[in-house]
């Protein structure tokens, strides 16, 4: 049987164009997100490029999404040859005093609880591939904090704390490995939010970052290492 993949927030930016990529080497990709209109403009766009993709909308802050999104998927597949978690929610930029309490629960509740529910959701799948892998998508705000990045920063902080336990959990026990890629400055709309006065052509594009993480599927990687992708 062929590889499967699935990418979280494949509805735009950086997920999306993992997700064209993954398709691009021959993957069949599950893609998730919410917006169910926009993942079938990528599913369709997979499907004029010659690959395969399915599509499963949902939303991460959502009670049981992950539980259901792995009972649909386990029920077709049985293995999980990439996980690849990038979704992720910028709350607004302020000062800690000023957080939003609603909106530091939403992201936390995205970045970092919805990432161990996935772990845990599709650990049975990724360790019945020969070499399942697991690709989060973090941001340098997290190990090096930044004023008025708090909340995401917080957010980011903890995402890899849980991707390096993960990943040294598995180290002797299974075939399974963990990387954490950290983008930097990449031409989506989460940066345009947060920096709303830059030229976009200034930054690298998605598919400069979907290159780096199809490279690490495809050739392997350090369990547990975190790559930085450079302009
Ligand atoms: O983000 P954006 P990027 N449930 O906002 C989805 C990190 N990063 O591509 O639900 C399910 O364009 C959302 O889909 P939808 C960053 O932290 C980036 O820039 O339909 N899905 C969309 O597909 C993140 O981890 C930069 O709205 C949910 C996707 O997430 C990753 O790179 C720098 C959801 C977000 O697309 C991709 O970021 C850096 C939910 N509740 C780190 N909420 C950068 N761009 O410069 C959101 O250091 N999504």
């Amino acid at each position: 049987a062929g590889q499967l993949g699935l990418v979280t927030g494949a509805s735009r930016g950086i997920g999306e164009a993992t997700a064209l990529a993954l398709a691009g080497a021959g993957m069949h990709v599950v893609l998730t997100a919410r917006d169910d209109r926009a993942l079938e403009a990528v599913e369709e766009k997979i499907h004029a490029a010659g690959g395969s993709a399915t599509i499963a909308p949902l939303d991460l802050a959502e009670p049981d999404s992950v539980a259901r999104l792995a009972s649909a998927v386990s029920s077709r597949w049985d293995k999980l040859d990439a996980l690849v978690i990038n979704a992720a929610l910028l709350p607004e930029l302020t000062s800690v005093t000023d957080i939003n309490g609603k909106q530091f629960s939403q992201a936390l509740t995205v970045n970092v609880l919805a990432t161990q529910t996935l772990l845990a959701a599709f650990h049975p799948m990724l360790k019945a591939a020969e070499a399942g892998k697991v690709i989060g998508l973090t941001s340098s705000v997290g190990a090096n904090p930044r004023a008025y990045w708090g909340a995401y920063g917080a957010s980011k902080a903890a995402f890899d704390t849980l991707l390096s336990c993960y990943a040294q959990e598995n180290a002797k026990v299974s075939r399974v490995a963990a990387a954490i890629v950290d983008p930097g400055a990449t031409r989506t709309a989460m940066r345009a939010r947060a920096f709303p006065g830059e030229d976009p052509n200034t930054v690298k594009t998605p598919e400069v970052v979907a290159e780096k993480i199809l490279t690490l599927l495809r050739d392997g990687f350090v369990n547990g290492i975190k790559f930085r992708v450079e302009a």
